[in-house]
């Protein structure tokens, strides 16, 4: 059975949440990083990175949440969790999935984990002071797709993109990191996202005690 390593609320839970809306059979396993768990021998074997992410298969670990991602998309078609058939719109949900993970996510990290990027106190606190800049720049740029009364990311038709956002979301409106009237419309797409069944189960499971 496939396996989804994962910590609750990190950007582990966009994949929690796709296997939820394909219908997978799947085990969600657990790692606590208040006890680094994510870096121990064990977990190493499964993911050198010591980040999650990890999807054991039958084929293989995958790591990284966007191939994740479009990999249950492919895996589970008939989900239809991603516009498989037309070229042009898978780009654009691989273009706005790569803009989280390398810009958004990049970003967030200098604030969750700057020592990642510098040591020191100082240098921590130069980056959790610089970092909202760049993070609302980004939101800025969400919230004006959005604009156009389009509820889901890529139009009227929810994709991998959504739960992927609304991760991110969650971890800028938990902070106020943003100004809420900047960002009307990624809260709306927050609730209507995080409304959604496969999305609360996969928070309920994340939620409950070990
Ligand atoms: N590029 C990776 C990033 C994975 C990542 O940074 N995961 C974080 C949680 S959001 C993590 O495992 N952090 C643990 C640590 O830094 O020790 C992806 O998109 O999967």
């Amino acid at each position: 059975m496939i396996r989804l390593y994962y910590a609750p609320g990190a950007c582990s839970l966009a994949p929690h949440i796709a296997l939820e809306e394909a219908g997978a059979a799947f085990e969600a396993v657990r790692l606590d990083f208040r006890q680094g768990e994510q870096r121990g021998e064990a977990y190493r074997e499964i993911n050198p990175k010591a980040r999650v992410p990890a999807l054991a298969t039958d084929r293989g670990v995958l790591t990284e949440c966007l191939a994740i991602l479009a990999w249950i998309a492919r895996t589970w078609p008939e989900a239809r969790l991603a516009p498989l058939e037309d070229a042009w719109a898978m780009a654009q949900v691989h273009s706005f999935n790569s803009f989280l993970a390398s810009s958004v996510h990049v970003a967030w990290a200098h604030i969750s984990r700057p020592g990642r990027y510098a040591d020191g106190e100082a240098a921590a606190e130069a980056m959790r002071a610089k970092a909202p800049e760049a993070l609302g720049g980004f939101f800025d740029l969400i919230e004006g797709r959005l604009a156009d009364g389009r509820p889901y990311v890529h139009g009227e038709t929810y994709t991998i993109s959504d739960p992927y956002l609304m991760v991110m979301t969650g971890w800028i409106r938990s902070r106020d990191m943003v100004p809420r009237a900047r960002m009307e419309r990624v809260l709306a797409h927050y609730e209507l996202v995080r409304a959604r069944p496969a999305v609360v189960r996969a928070l309920e499971r994340e939620a409950a005690p070990a």
